[in-house]
């Protein structure tokens, strides 16, 4: 991008604009039960301007690290209705196309998740990391609901973690659904991490050159995934 601004630079800021919103890329869509839902139903939008929609969070420290910039609250967000054990799919306006593992999270509401920041425990049900030395870069990211969780109300969480500027800040591209899950267990998912702190400048998977390192060994933020 740094290219095209220069580029662009010399142009009108109403030119510059269209450029930077496609510079990157957001998780904006939730399938499930067998039906595509249009854009933003069941995900909390993120209170960027229009041509930032897309834009990554890089601040360690932030509660933006949960659901994006503004998405500690619902904002009129629904919720969707899965039995434990089904499929859900998350698809983005583009293919991810930054160098990185994409991981999937869960952090129970103590009741209405509509009522929830995200500020509870979280656990991480998957990760998508690197084959060989080829990331699972795609344009949808499908996965099931653990069968045995309690029964309740999550934030259900995307993330991929764009690895691809060794030098610079990695960053982070967020969505959060809002589920209610029934037809669940009695399973206590563990480990769980907090958001923020979850993720540490010093984590190997996160201070690693992508290009200069042997991914067989990469290890992916955050807790290890919990499986029933
Ligand atoms: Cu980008």
């Amino acid at each position: 991008m740094r290219l095209q601004s220069l580029a662009l630079a010399a142009t009108s800021l109403t030119a510059l604009l269209p450029d930077v919103a496609s510079a990157h890329y957001i998780f904006q869509q939730f399938s499930a039960n067998g039906v595509t839902y249009p854009p933003w139903k069941y995900i909390r939008r993120n209170t960027n301007p229009a041509w930032l929609q897309n834009g990554p969070v890089t601040d360690l420290s932030s509660t933006d690290l949960r659901c994006n910039v503004g998405g500690q609250v619902s904002n009129g967000t629904e919720t969707i209705t899965l039995a434990a054990g089904s499929e859900f799919t998350f698809t983005l306006d583009t293919a991810v196309y930054h160098a990185g593992p994409i991981s999937l999270y869960m952090s129970k509401a103590p009741n209405k998740v509509e009522d929830y920041d995200g500020s509870g425990p979280w656990f991480k049900i998957h990760d998508w990391g690197p084959s060989g030395n080829s990331w699972p870069l795609r344009i949808s990211y499908t996965y099931n609901i653990p069968k045995c969780i309690p029964n309740g109300e999550y934030l259900l969480r995307i993330q991929s973690l764009g690895l691809h500027n060794p030098g610079a800040a990695p960053q982070f591209y967020i969505s959060c659904a809002q589920v209610k899950v029934i037809n669940g267990g009695n399973a206590n998912p563990s480990p769980t991490a907090y958001i923020p702190g979850a993720f540490k400048a010093t984590d190997p998977g996160y201070t690693v050159n992508i290009y200069n390192t042997n991914l067989a060994n990469y290890v992916v933020p955050g807790p290890r995934p919990f499986t029933c």
